[in-house]
C-alpha cells in the first residue's frame, strides 16, 4: 500500500495519538502549558512514526483537514479531562498547517470543539508557521481577527526561520513569538545567535506578545535564556514529549495539590 492509503487507513483505525511536550514558565518554575504533538502508531504495533515522516504526506494530500481535526478534538478533550482530575489549569497550544488553516470552516469546527467539551477558548492556543503569512495577508488578516474574537491565542512557530517579512507582526493579533530550537542550538556558542535571540525577546516585549523558547536541552541553554526574560521555555532538558498518563504524573508529582 502507498503511505496516502495507509494514512488514510490511519485515521479509520485510530492509530494516531498525541504526545504532550510541557512547557515551563520561568517566573515560577511551573508546568503551565503543553504542546500536542502528533504520532502515527503504525500498524497499532509498537513503533511510533514522528511526524516529520507523514506530515509533509498529510498536508499534500488534504488528510491533514480530517487529522488535524481529530488532533484538536482529542487535544482539547484531554486538557478537559486534566482540568475535571483536579490539575492546575494547562495552556493548550495545537499546531495548524496552512491547508487546515485556510479552511473556511476552521474557526466554526474549533468553537464547536470548545463548546461540546467545555473548554475556554482563553486556554487554547493555535501554533501557526511564518510561511503562513506568506499567502493572502488579506485572507489570513480577517482569519485571524476571527479566531482572536473568540478569545483564542495565536502564537507564531519557528520564528525567525521562515520567509516572511516582519511587518505581519505590527498588522496581525499576535499572542507569542516561539524561538526557533536553531538559534537556542547555538546561542551559548555563537555571539550572533546569542544577539539574534536578545534582539527577538525585546521585539517580542515592545510589541506586547510574549517569547517562547524551543529546543533547550542543556542547563547552560536554560540559564542564559532565563536571565533574558524569556517567558516560557520548552525541550529536552525540561522534559521530551509524553503520552497523555505521564504528563499527569509529571504534574501530580512535582505540583501536588494543583
Ligand atoms: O514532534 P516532532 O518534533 O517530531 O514534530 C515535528 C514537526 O511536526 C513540528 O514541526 C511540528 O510542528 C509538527 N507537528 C507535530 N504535531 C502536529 C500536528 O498535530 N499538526 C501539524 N500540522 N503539525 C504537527
Ligand atoms: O515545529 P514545532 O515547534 O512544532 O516542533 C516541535 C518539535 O520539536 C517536536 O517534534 C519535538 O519533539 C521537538 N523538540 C522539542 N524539544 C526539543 C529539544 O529540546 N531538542 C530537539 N532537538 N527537538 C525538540
Ligand atoms: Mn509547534
Ligand atoms: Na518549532
Amino acid at each position: 500500500l502507498d503511505l496516502e492509503t495507509r494514512l488514510r487507513r490511519a485515521l479509520e483505525r485510530n492509530e494516531f495519538l498525541l504526545h504532550y511536550q510541557p512547557q515551563v514558565e520561568l517566573s515560577s518554575g511551573r508546568v503551565t502549558g503543553v504542546e500536542g504533538l502528533l504520532r502515527w502508531c503504525k500498524d497499532g504495533g509498537e513503533i511510533l512514526v514522528p511526524p516529520r515522516e507523514f506530515i509533509p504526506i498529510l498536508e499534500e494530500t488534504g488528510l491533514i483537514v480530517p487529522v488535524g481535526e481529530w488532533v484538536l478534538q482529542t487535544a482539547v478533550a484531554q486538557a478537559r479531562q486534566w482540568e475535571l482530575a483536579g490539575l492546575a489549569p494547562l495552556q493548550l497550544a495545537v499546531n495548524i498547517s496552512a491547508r487546515q488553516f485556510y479552511r473556511e470552516s476552521l474557526p466554526e469546527k474549533i468553537h464547536t470543539i470548545l463548546e461540546q467539551n467545555g473548554f475556554s477558548s482563553s486556554r487554547l492556543t493555535l501554533e501557526i508557521t511564518e510561511s503562513i503569512l506568506l499567502q493572502d495577508t488579506g485572507e489570513s488578516l480577517s482569519k485571524l481577527r476571527t479566531l482572536k474574537d473568540m478569545g483564542i491565542n495565536i502564537a507564531i512557530d519557528d520564528f525567525g526561520t521562515g520567509y516572511s517579512s516582519l511587518a505581519y507582526l505590527k498588522r496581525l493579533p499576535i499572542d507569542e513569538l516561539k524561538i526557533d530550537r536553531v538559534f537556542v542550538e547555538g546561542m551559548t556558542e555563537d555571539p550572533k545567535d546569542a544577539a539574534l535571540i536578545e534582539a527577538i525577546i525585546e521585539l517580542a516585549r515592545k510589541l506586547g506578545m510574549k517569547v517562547v523558547a524551543e529546543g533547550v536541552e542543556t542547563a547552560e541553554q536554560l540559564d542564559f535564556i532565563s536571565r533574558r526574560g524569556c517567558e516560557k521555555v520548552q525541550g529536552f532538558f525540561l522534559s521530551r514529549p509524553l503520552p497523555a498518563a505521564g504528563v499527569e504524573e509529571l504534574l501530580k508529582a512535582h505540583f501536588p495539590g494543583g
